[in-house]
């Protein structure tokens, strides 16, 4: 099995840290969706939509995107589930990797239009992406409990999107104003599998 990989992306990183976590078996490979045709070429061949994360399994099929690849990996090994099977448990994990990959999708989006030409990029769209980013942060800072949040998908998934708004957009202040999320998201990040999946510096 074969996951399409890069180091700074936080939906790649959603399924390096689930094999991690649950001691799989799977060859990360560099793909880089931006990189020279050749190279697109093969990605595309593999998610038509040319985007990684992508996992081959060993039969050819290849699954994407980075929820349905992360479904799929919790079915592996022998490790506990980490999204939950049903009941309010399962909601709050994918509701939470929903409003995780959002933010990291919106943050995506910034950093890619911070790359056009000055006169082609939209403040518009900057404002409304920062917005969302922020208006997320603030969403999860009011739901957390003083108790233990539950270790799971959605976890991980937040701890990858607002550690990659930390690595790419550092002026978006997340963190301000959300003690128990950003003390949440510091302690998820210190475990040892998300520390090994950090973007290089
Ligand atoms: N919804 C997808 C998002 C994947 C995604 O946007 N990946 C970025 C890298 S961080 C990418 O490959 N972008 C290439 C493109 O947009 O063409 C997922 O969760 O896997």
């Amino acid at each position: 099995m074969q996951l399409l990989s890069s180091p700074t992306s936080p939906f790649a990183r959603k399924a390096r840290v689930m094999i991690l976590e649950r001691g799989l078996d799977v060859e990360v490979v560099g793909a880089n969706p931006f990189g020279a045709a050749e190279e697109v070429g093969a990605l595309r061949r593999a998610n038509p939509l040319g985007k990684i994360p992508a996992l081959i399994l060993d039969d050819g099929q290849v699954l994407f995107d980075s929820p349905v690849i992360c479904e799929y990996l919790d079915t592996l090994g022998d490790a506990a589930p980490l999204v939950p099977k049903s009941g309010p448990a399962r909601w709050t994990a994918l509701r939470r990797q929903a409003l995780g990959d959002g933010v990291a999708e919106a943050g995506f989006n910034i950093v890619m239009e911070g790359r056009r030409p000055a006169e082609l990029r939209s403040d518009e769209w900057i404002v409304r992406w920062r917005g969302a980013i922020l208006c997320a942060a603030a969403a999860i800072e009011a739901e957390l409990t003083a108790d233990a949040e539950a270790f799971d998908l959605g976890a991980i998934t937040l701890a990858c999107a607002f550690g990659y708004i930390r690595f790419r957009l550092p002026d978006i202040h997340w963190a301000a104003g959300n003690p128990r999320l950003s003390t949440w998201i510091n302690a998820l990040l210190a475990r040892d599998s998300l520390a090994a999946t950090a973007p290089p510096q």
